[in-house]
């Protein structure tokens, strides 16, 4: 069976490469041709713990890698899917560019699995009728799956092999074929079911973890004014055999949660008023976050930001990935007020991304009175003693040093 990764960015690259080291035969094709060079002359397009290993038995095994969709069995489809800012329904650009981009090469009797998160209804609706243009009967002459993927940036690789696959089909024998394929290096169940009931479940799932981070979020704001310690809350309270309550942080960032909520916002605006409230709440968490390091900042005497520094700038801990970061949307906002010159700081970060921005810890530190910490990357906590002279606002809670403010 020959296999054809489309789309090779955060889920499509690990995919392609995994499938390829455990002996499928595999190409790996993306619109970028600068993704398709680097990859071609041995360079990988993203940091993540296990990818360079991989990257190398893949390469031993013969992955290659194409500008284009090529002739192969079975396609897996792992493109953007966006929402439209204005309506919050999804955006399936990419998604359909693909899609005619492989009736253009494929055969007769393929299997298209679509790993890209899509809103509950898509294939059906949208993918579907997009197939009978071109002249052909679904799940006839092309057969249509919903694969969405769940592993998280950071532990791509074992969730890859451990997590349980939820797989979408329109029939029994698609389902069993695309399970033995995910089930070669796949150690997790293999869950065959409708591809409606895949496409729901899929951003339920994200959601359910936005609506959790939502609620940790706001009681973080009523813990302050309560002068009670919001992290000590949420610990005792997850004792409760029936309660597990995520932690509060400056935002909601990535290109996974703080976006597939929309899509049931977008499709269902008068019944997913929680996830809409959530969403605001979440949305709404990096301005809270500023107004604290105000009220910081005046508590301590310190009156010009640029004697604050920000450590932190990707969407979450130990990744390179900065896409809808919190930091970030901090940074913007307060550049809408010309207010910029700001310290920051990630050891993640190879590039400069930011003005001010430092590649020295130590001279960042040097040049700061107070800290305010974003993320909880690795480096921070093993580098917390360096901190200790500085007003510390800790919002990840990832310090253990004394006297530090937290959420
Ligand atoms: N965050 C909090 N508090 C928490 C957990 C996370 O504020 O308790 C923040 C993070 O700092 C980050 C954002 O939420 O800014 C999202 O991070 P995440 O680690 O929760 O999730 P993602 O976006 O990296 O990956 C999610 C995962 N989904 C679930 O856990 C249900 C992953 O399994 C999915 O594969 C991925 O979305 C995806 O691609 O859909």
């Amino acid at each position: 069976m020959t296999i054809n990764v489309v789309g090779l960015g955060y889920i499509g690259l690990p995919t392609a490469l995994i499938m390829a080291a455990n002996g499928a035969k595999v190409v790996g094709s993306d619109i970028d041709a600068d993704v398709v060079e680097k990859l071609k002359t041995g360079r990988l397009t993203f940091e993540e713990p296990g990818l360079d290993e991989l990257f190398g038995k893949a390469a031993a095994a013969g992955i290659e890698f194409a500008s284009r969709p090529v002739g192969a069995d079975v396609y897996i489809v792992a493109v953007p899917t966006p929402y439209n800012d204005k309506d919050k329904k999804i955006d399936l650009t990419y998604l359909k560019n693909a899609l005619l981009d492989i009736l253009g090469v494929c055969e007769k009797g393929c299997i298209i699995a679509i790993e890209s998160t899509i809103s509950p209804g898509v294939i059906h609706r949208q993918i579907y009728p997009a197939v009978r243009e071109k002249g052909y009967v679904c799940e006839k002459d092309i057969h249509i799956a919903y694969v969405p993927e769940r592993i998280i940036p950071g532990n791509m690789i074992y969730e890859l092999i451990n997590n349980s696959r939820t797989i979408g089909a329109a029939s029994e024998d698609i389902g069993v074929k695309l399970a033995g394929l995910y089930g070669a290096f796949c150690k997790g169940e293999m869950i065959t079911t409708s591809i409606q009931v895949a496409e729901m479940t899929k951003v339920v799932e994200n959601t359910y973890r936005d609506i959790n981070i939502a609620f940790a979020n706001e009681l973080a704001k009523m813990c302050n004014v309560e002068g009670v310690n919001v992290h000590d809350v949420i610990k005792i309270a997850n004792m409760h055999p029936r309660v597990n309550i995520l932690s509060p942080g400056p935002g909601v960032g990535g290109h996974c949660i703080s976006v597939d909520p929309w899509f049931l916002v977008g499709d269902y605006p008068t019944l997913a008023e929680l996830v809409f409230t959530a969403r605001r709440v979440n949305d709404y968490q990096p301005i809270y976050v500023l107004s604290r390091i105000r009220e910081i900042m005046r508590e301590n005497g310190i009156s010009s930001m640029s004697d604050v520094g920000f450590y932190g700038l990707t969407y979450k801990e130990n990744v390179d990935d900065t896409r809808r970061s919190p930091a970030l949307q901090i940074l913007e906002y307060l550049d809408s007020f010309f207010v910029t010159d700001v310290k920051s700081f990630d050891p993640m970060l190879k590039n400069t991304i930011v003005s001010n921005q430092y590649d020295d810890f130590d001279k960042f530190l040097t040049n700061i009175k107070m800290l305010v910490v974003l993320v909880a990357h690795d480096h921070i906590v093993a580098n917390q003693d360096k901190v200790r002279d500085k007003v510390v606002y800790d919002t990840r809670s990832c310090l253990g040093v004394g006297d530090v403010y937290k959420l």
